[in-house]
């Protein structure tokens, strides 16, 4: 494979590689380094750039001074690497105080502690060059559902949303924000569990319209469903502000494997979709965001795994995509597209300028025992993607 560039917009959290493997039944498997020493490493890999939380790079009670302190030493590394902070995102999830939530805690000084942050980070976001800000409530959510006033815990999500959004808005800042659902882990339930019931709460918001998703693979694929079509929903409703790749292997625990580790068909076919774009729709919406990976190097790896995995995301997306160009290029899979019917979808059902009534009183001539005896050749198709991604 071809060695990544910066064309190639690849972005990683300072917290996948920075990840020292302490997982909730084992202790770290790896030192920690600092943070300019992964920004350096990933640019040298071939890395465009860089995203991280604030506790990340900073003591959760870091002042100001400090915070100034160490983010100036990070802008400078990354400037001399020549990285982007593309993204920058709260914690608040780690800390005690946030074990009932940040914006949706029960209790109302949580909650006031817990917005601050954010506002805080959103500041921070702006002064390091950052052009998302992504929203993870991993603690807002419950195990008991006698515990949470539901209708409630919808209006202070609403309420803290609108209140980030509306600053963002207020300082001027060129921030967009993404929200990223998972359906469990770390509570029992989360709200927001999936790119659907963001969208919902979206719809509901005043300041909507800077506010979207970041889609992560292995979430929706932990609730069983189909991380492409969040992507496909996502982008035709204009959301898709940042995305998280990365491997999951069937309904478990938050695996964040390596991008393409996972389930490899789906892979292809998001890498498909983030490359290709909608196939009926040539100028439809496109994805040109980073392509960035929220993985996990695994715990049985030091750090020369630290740096392989890293580099096996970048690689898994460049072969992917150039598998999905040959794919769509290929005579046998355009005959197969048509065959399918794959192009006609994107023709209106009622033609143009009919009325309800017109279509009501027309007689198409359809015999629908004909029309089932159709085949539609999708097995066909799906087996010459195979035959390009394995062969
Ligand atoms: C948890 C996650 C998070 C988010 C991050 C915001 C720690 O499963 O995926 O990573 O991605 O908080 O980007
Ligand atoms: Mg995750
Ligand atoms: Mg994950
Ligand atoms: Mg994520």
């Amino acid at each position: 494979t071809r060695r990544p560039t910066p064309e190639d917009k690849f972005s990683f959290g300072l917290w996948t590689v920075g990840w020292t493997g302490a997982d909730p039944f084992g202790a770290a498997t790896r030192p920690a380094l600092e943070p300019w020493e992964y920004t350096e490493r990933l640019a040298e890999i071939g890395a465009w750039g860089v995203t991280f939380h604030d506790n990340d790079v900073f003591p959760f009670d870091a002042d100001e001074a400090a915070k100034d302190k160490i983010l100036g030493r990070l802008k400078e590394a990354t400037d001399r690497a020549g990285l982007v902070v593309e993204m920058v995102t709260t914690n608040t999830f780690t800390h005690p105080v946030f074990k009932d939530g940040g914006l949706t805690s029960n209790d109302r000084s949580v909650r006031r502690f817990g917005l601050r942050k954010v506002l805080r980070a959103v500041d921070r976001a702006a002064q390091m060059g950052a052009t998302t800000f992504v929203m993870w409530g991993g603690r807002e959510g419950s195990e008991y559902d006698g515990s949470k006033d539901l209708y409630a815990a919808m209006e202070r999500y609403k309420e803290g949303l609108d209140t980030v959004a509306g600053y963002i808005k207020s300082q001027g800042y060129d921030l967009r924000i993404g929200l990223e659902p998972k359906p469990n882990e770390p509570r029992g339930d989360i709200f927001l569990p999936t790119v659907g019931h963001a969208l919902g709460l979206i719809a509901e918001l005043e300041h909507g319209d800077i506010v979207g998703l970041n889609p992560e693979t292995g979430h929706e694929q932990m609730a069983g469903l189909n991380y492409t079509h969040a992507l496909g929903q996502a982008l035709w409703s204009g959301k898709l502000f940042h995305i998280d790749l990365n491997g999951q292997r069937g309904m478990k625990y938050d695996q964040d494997l390596v991008f393409g580790h996972g389930d490899l068909m789906s892979a292809f076919f998001t890498v498909d979709l983030l490359e290709n774009g909608f196939p009926g729709y040539p100028d439809g919406p496109r994805y040109t965001g980073p392509r960035h990976f929220d993985y996990k190097p695994s715990r049985t790896e030091y750090m020369d795994g630290v740096w392989e995995s890293a580099k096996a995301c970048m690689s898994t997306y460049i072969m992917l995509a150039e598998k999905a160009r040959a794919f769509r290029a290929d005579p046998r899979v355009q005959e197969a597209l048509e065959h399918a019917g794959v192009p006609d979808l994107a023709v209106p059902t009622l033609g143009e300028g009919e009325t309800v009534e017109q279509f009501l009183a027309a007689d198409d001539g359809f015999d629908p025992e004909e029309a089932a005896k159709r085949d539609f050749g999708f097995v066909r198709l799906q087996q010459l993607a195979l035959e390009h991604l394995i062969g």
